[in-house]
């Protein structure tokens, strides 16, 4: 018997709308109206703004380690500004631009990265996930989301967040097959930011690109320009609206870069070339988007005067907060706490009292406890 073919050749698209100077190919621009194209940029820019200054926080000592955004901001806001707020939202650990727009207060955000319980609690009618720390855990969740939807008839899409590296995980895998099998809402959106810690996109992979991944599930993949917000944005349109008729899951890949640092326990010039970081910063999101919008006169002066007022503001109600109880850390984990989580809380619980009765001339009551690892929860 000869071989036959028993499926076509697959083609994987890529989409790019606007170059890196914001000329834009007239034939692909996404109808959006003027007020919406200045929101977008202000989601960017403070999501950029913000990005910066939770970066000096870190250095001061006032928030612990977080995974900055930089040079990400298309990738979120271009996906993101095209859920409405019923839909739901499902971040990893990298989405601070995503989350602002998605109503979290920065305050907020700045508790989940300075170790408060609330930090990671949404608004109990915010359809967004807290930030997911494990690498793609939050997928099959996402697919529990939508299938949940479809079964009770909601009319609600799902977005989901993740980077290349994630692509790797078994969890990645089985959410595409189920989201695949079950036809389920969901939009994958993988930020391929090029870097997984300090593991290079070709270790990470052979596959020539992310998108192509979702085939083997019978889902639609697509590569965009992720630093093009038009773009991302076009992509996640179509794919929110075949996702809205019924029409199942999409990966759309995002192709991007990192500009800064993994996390703030990270040092990245121990990995990768000045050179490579050079090249991406002439493809800046921001710089490209701003520019497309001056051509149209689009851009408002004193927005970025505006922005950093609004980040100063939320800083300043962060720090009226009271310190984090460090006993907190035991809650939630469980529905019923283990006798050994129940014990090390009691310990705990008993060097703080110490602490406390020593008075403020004490070290601060947080040795490390029995089983606890010296590193940072951040590996790297
Ligand atoms: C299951 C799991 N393994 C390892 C880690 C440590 N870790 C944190 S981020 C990261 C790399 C993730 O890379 P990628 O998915 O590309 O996302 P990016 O950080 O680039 O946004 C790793 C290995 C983790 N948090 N969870
Ligand atoms: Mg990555």
């Amino acid at each position: 018997m000869p071989r036959r073919t028993l499926e076509p050749r697959f083609s994987v698209e890529h989409l790019s709308i606007l170059d890196s100077d914001g000329n834009i190919d007239a034939a692909l621009e996404p109808d959006i109206a003027p007020d919406r194209l200045k929101e977008l940029y202000r989601a960017m820019l403070l999501g950029r703004r913000l990005d910066e200054r939770m970066v000096r926080l870190q250095r001061q000592g006032r928030i612990g380690t977080f995974a900055p955004i930089k040079g990400q901001e298309a990738s979120q806001m271009g996906s993101v500004f095209t859920l409405r707020r019923t839909d739901w939202m499902v971040p990893s650990f990298r989405e601070t631009a995503a989350m602002v727009w998605r109503g979290w207060p920065i305050e907020k955000l700045l508790q989940f990265f300075a170790g408060y319980v609330e930090g990671g609690q949404p608004a109990p009618d915010q359809h967004d996930l807290p930030v997911a720390i494990p690498v793609a855990t939050q997928l099959p969740h996402a697919v529990g989301l939508a299938y949940a939807a479809q079964y009770r008839g909601d009319d609600v899409v799902v977005m989901a967040y993740f980077g290349d590296g994630a692509t790797s995980e078994g969890d990645f895998h089985e959410a595409l097959n189920f989201a695949g099998v079950w036809h389920v809402p969901v939009v994958f959106v993988c930020q391929n930011n090029q870097w997984a810690i300090s593991v290079p996109l070709k270790k990470q992979t052979q596959a020539r690109t992310i998108a192509q991944k979702a085939l083997a599930y019978g889902v639609p993949g697509i590569q965009v320009d992720g630093n093009d917000v038009l773009a991302v944005y076009a992509a996640s349109q179509e794919a929110v609206a075949r996702a809205r008729a019924g029409e199942g899951a999409t990966l759309i890949e995002c192709v991007t870069y990192r500009l800064g640092v993994h996390t703030t326990a990270d040092d990245p010039t121990k990995y990768r070339s000045e050179e490579e970081v050079r090249e991406w910063e002439r493809k800046d999101p921001l710089t490209r988007f701003s520019e497309y919008l001056e051509k149209k006169n689009l851009l408002d002066e004193g927005l970025e005067q505006e922005v950093d007022e609004e980040i100063a503001a939320a800083v300043k109600r962060f720090e009226a907060y009271g310190p984090p109880d460090p006993l907190r850390m035991f809650d939630h984990v469980y529905a019923d706490k283990p006798p050994h989580l129940a014990e090390q809380r009691e310990e705990l619980a008993a060097r703080l009292r110490a602490g406390a009765e020593a008075g403020p001339a004490e070290p601060p009551a947080s040795p490390p406890m029995r089983g606890q690892r010296k590193t940072s929860r951040w590996q790297n």
